[in-house]
């Protein structure tokens, strides 16, 4: 299952990676990291998973080619999940799709409940919302109930989740959703066995 995830900077993108990968129950993921001009994420995600950095020097997106070299660079093994963080910003990735089969949005509670009526492209697009940073609830000004409305108006299918990668709160949730998403991709055999393509 290929999962772009798309969201502000600092929204928690890299951290939802890393405990991903430490609560998989012996699936398996890589990662493609995409950044402007550091390699930082990557090096964090490489200490759990494999992962490789997708420097777009400057490009405020990751597009398809970038996409593309960097999974030609990733060992052929089959993996359960292909994550692509796309380079933080609510705005351009939301304009590229890079092969993904579900687009999840994250937005994290001190950027505020209304973003997605701002932002409507990235929510558009999306399948699923993420509200990540919910430890964080107790200290700032965020309507729950005010974000998860802007977002269904914007996109009335989304599938939302809330989440807190610093204290697990919801990561069963989302390892479970990841799941099942997983299961209806390959019942709808919608995947690409990695090990039987050449070259
Ligand atoms: N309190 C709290 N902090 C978090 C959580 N998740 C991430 N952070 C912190 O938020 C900051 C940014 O997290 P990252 O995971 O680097 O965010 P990112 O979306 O990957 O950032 P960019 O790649 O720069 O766009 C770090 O200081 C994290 O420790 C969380 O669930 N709760
Ligand atoms: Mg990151």
């Amino acid at each position: 299952l290929v999962v772009q995830l798309l969201a502000s900077p600092g929204a928690g993108k890299t951290t939802l990676l890393e405990v991903t990968a430490s609560r998989l129950n012996g699936a398996t993921m890589a990662v493609l990291v995409g950044d402007l001009a550091t390699e930082r994420d990557a090096e964090r995600i490489r200490r759990v998973a494999p992962c490789i950095p997708l420097t777009t020097g400057g490009a405020c997106h990751l597009e398809m080619s970038l996409v593309e070299a960097g999974f030609a660079k990733l060992d052929k093994a089959p993996v359960d999940f292909l994550f692509i963080e796309d380079v933080g910003n609510l705005v351009c990735p939301a304009s590229h799709d890079v092969g993904q089969h579900e687009r999840v949005t994250l937005l994290s509670v001190t950027e505020g409940d209304d973003k997605a009526g701002k932002y409507p492209k990235a929510f558009r697009t999306s399948q699923t919302l993420v509200i990540s940073k919910i430890d964080l609830l107790p200290y700032v000004p965020f309507s729950m109930e005010n974000a998860f409305d802007d977002a269904r108006r914007i996109q009335p299918l989304l599938h939302v989740m809330r989440l807190s990668s610093l204290t697990g709160e919801g990561l069963d949730g989302w390892i479970s959703f990841l799941t099942r998403r997983r299961d209806a991709m390959i019942a709808r055999g919608d995947y690409v066995d990695a090990s039987r393509q050449e070259g």
